[in-house]
Formats: structure tokens, C-alpha cells, sequence
């Protein structure tokens, strides 16, 4: 693959989620040579450091049950802001979490630098969750199950969240390895139309087809894509280190494609690796895990000449 210019971009939020430990997500990234690797690859990578939070202000929600509000929105807001500045001087800006919540900013923030460049922005959400509760219907609280709804300039954000300044169109996104989806969730994923692979799709078909076609759309739109990798969307026993869990999930080599698959297409131009718990990891084999997947993603290939496709 041609030669990158990729800044690693670290988000330590952790307070969307119900577990504490992603604040240390950044850091094991770069203990585990995140950046090294990508230079082995060929590309130029510069460290950007850690994010700062924005001012905070005192704000509160009708749902009691939604906590860090004040927390979250101050993130969402320099978030945002330092995304679309790393995509405007990078060909790949890396968002390293920190939770999910992180989105709210990042996803909106490369948005923003796309459609300048007079692309829309597509997303591949890999996960075991869509994401797609607004303030309004999540149970639990935890504002990492809100990015997508808010991304999408759904209805329920109106003075709680920064005013979005570019949304992405839901026929823009294509979600993959989802097994857990509250009622709300539901509901909203048909209302919007949102093109889902859950794990039964991929069970059944596999991830390429699907994949493909996803990467047809994209070029054929001369689009600009991002991707947004949590953690569990990889299966526990490869991927023990997240708050979230969930069984069944996408295997070593099921993750590895769909990255070396989206290599090989070239539209992939910013990435979120995302709710990370270093506390939870077993001697940072999640955290290899990843930074390996982003190299799949970057360039590392088995052998030299290209894989042939029968
Ligand atoms: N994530 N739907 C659940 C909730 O609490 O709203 C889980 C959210 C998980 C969040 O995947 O980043
Ligand atoms: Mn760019
Ligand atoms: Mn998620
Ligand atoms: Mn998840």
C-alpha cells in the first residue's frame, strides 16, 4: 500500500462507560509499539499525545438514570474539534480510547473535514452494539451507547449535546457483528434504516460479501470512510480486555479480513479503536490484538505479492 501520513490521536474517556480502566486505553496503544509498527510499515507516524477535555459546564438530563453528562459533552466538544484538525493535516487520523462515547466527537469531527473536501462520510461501525440510544431511551446511562443517534442528528439532543455541525446519513453506515440490542435500539436501527450484519448474517454468509459490497458503495460515491473499532466486537476469549462482553463474537480471523480487506480497497481514511479496559486485559494481549488489526488495516500482509483472490 502507498506510504501514509498517520497521527495517533489519544482520547482517554472513560466516564461514557459503567467500568472504569479506558482512560489507560491511549497509553497501552503505545506501550504495546503501536506507532512503531505502523513505521515498520512504511508510513510517517506522529504521536499527538492525549486530547484535552474542554471547558465543562453544569448540565442535567429528565433520564436520571444518564450519568457524566457534563463529562461527555466536554469531551464531545474538543473532540470534534481535534479530529477534524488531525484529518485536515493527515491522510489517516487514529483516535485512540477511551470508550465509545468518543465518537460523538470523532465521527463528527472527520465528517466535517469531508464534506469541505466535498465527500460524504461513510462509517463502518464494528461492534456487538449499535449504539443508537438517544439520552431519552438509554436504561442504563452510559453514554456510549449514544455516538451513532447523534451522529445521525437524531431527535433527543437538542441542548444536551453540542449543536452537530455535519451529520452523517444513516444509509451511510453499515454496522457488523452486533448481538446485543436493547428495544429502543431496535426500533431506531428500522426507523433509521441502518444496514445491519449481525452475527446470524455473518454466521450464515460470512463477512466478505457484505464487506464488498459496503466498499462498492463507498467508491462509487467517492466517499470518504471511517472506521469505528470497538473491542467487543471481537470475540471474549480473544478479546477479554472490555467492560461489555458479549459471547459469539467475530473471530481472530474473521477481524483480521474484514482489515485486510479494507486495505486492499484504499477508502478507509480515519479509524476509532475504542473501549480498550487495560485493567481487564490478560498481560496485554487485547491491546496486541488491536494495534496487530490496525496493522492488518495499514499494510501488513502474509506474503509479498498479493493474495489471489480463486
Ligand atoms: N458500547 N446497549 C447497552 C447500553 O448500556 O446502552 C450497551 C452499550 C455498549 C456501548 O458498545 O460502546
Ligand atoms: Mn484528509
Ligand atoms: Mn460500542
Ligand atoms: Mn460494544
Amino acid at each position: 500500500m502507498k506510504q501514509m501520513s498517520c497521527a495517533l490521536v489519544g482520547a482517554p474517556v472513560q466516564s461514557g462507560s459503567a467500568t472504569p480502566g479506558c482512560l489507560m486505553g491511549p497509553d497501552a496503544y503505545r506501550t504495546a509499539g503501536l506507532a512503531e509498527v505502523l513505521q515498520t510499515l512504511g508510513h510517517r507516524v506522529t504521536d499527538r499525545g492525549n486530547v484535552a477535555q474542554a471547558e465543562i459546564k453544569d448540565l442535567t438530563h429528565d433520564n436520571a438514570a444518564v450519568h457524566h453528562l457534563t463529562d461527555i459533552v466536554a469531551w464531545a466538544d474538543a473532540l470534534e474539534g481535534a479530529a477534524y484538525e488531525a484529518a485536515s493535516a493527515v491522510d489517516m487520523p487514529i483516535f485512540l480510547g477511551g470508550d465509545h462515547a468518543l465518537a460523538i466527537g470523532t465521527v463528527p469531527g472527520v465528517a466535517r473535514h469531508a464534506a469541505e473536501a466535498g465527500k460524504p462520510l461513510f462509517v463502518l461501525w464494528l461492534d456487538a452494539h449499535p449504539d443508537i440510544h438517544t439520552p431519552d431511551t438509554t436504561t442504563s446511562g452510559n453514554l456510549h451507547g449514544t455516538p451513532v443517534a447523534y451522529f445521525l442528528g437524531m431527535d433527543g439532543f437538542d441542548g444536551v449535546y453540542p449543536a452537530l455541525k455535519t451529520r452523517v446519513a444513516p444509509e451511510n453506515v453499515c454496522m457488523m457483528g452486533i448481538r446485543s440490542v436493547d428495544p429502543a435500539e431496535n426500533a431506531a436501527l428500522t426507523a433509521q434504516g441502518v444496514e445491519v450484519h449481525d452475527m446470524r448474517a455473518i454466521d450464515e454468509h460470512g463477512i466478505i460479501k457484505p464487506l464488498r459490497a459496503f466498499l462498492d458503495r463507498v467508491r462509487s460515491a467517492d466517499g470518504a470512510l471511517h472506521v469505528s473499532l470497538d473491542v467487543d466486537f471481537l470475540d471474549p476469549t480473544i478479546a477479554p480486555a472490555v467492560g461489555t462482553t458479549v459471547p459469539g463474537g467475530a473471530t481472530f480471523r474473521e477481524a483480521h479480513l474484514i482489515m485486510e480487506t479494507l486495505c486492499d480497497s484504499g477508502l478507509v481514511t480515519s479509524l476509532d479503536m475504542v473501549e480498550l479496559n487495560p485493567f481487564l486485559d490478560d498481560r496485554g494481549r487485547t491491546a496486541k490484538l488491536m494495534v496487530d488489526l490496525c496493522a492488518s488495516l495499514l499494510g501488513r500482509t502474509v506474503l509479498d505479492r498479493p493474495t489471489r483472490s480463486f
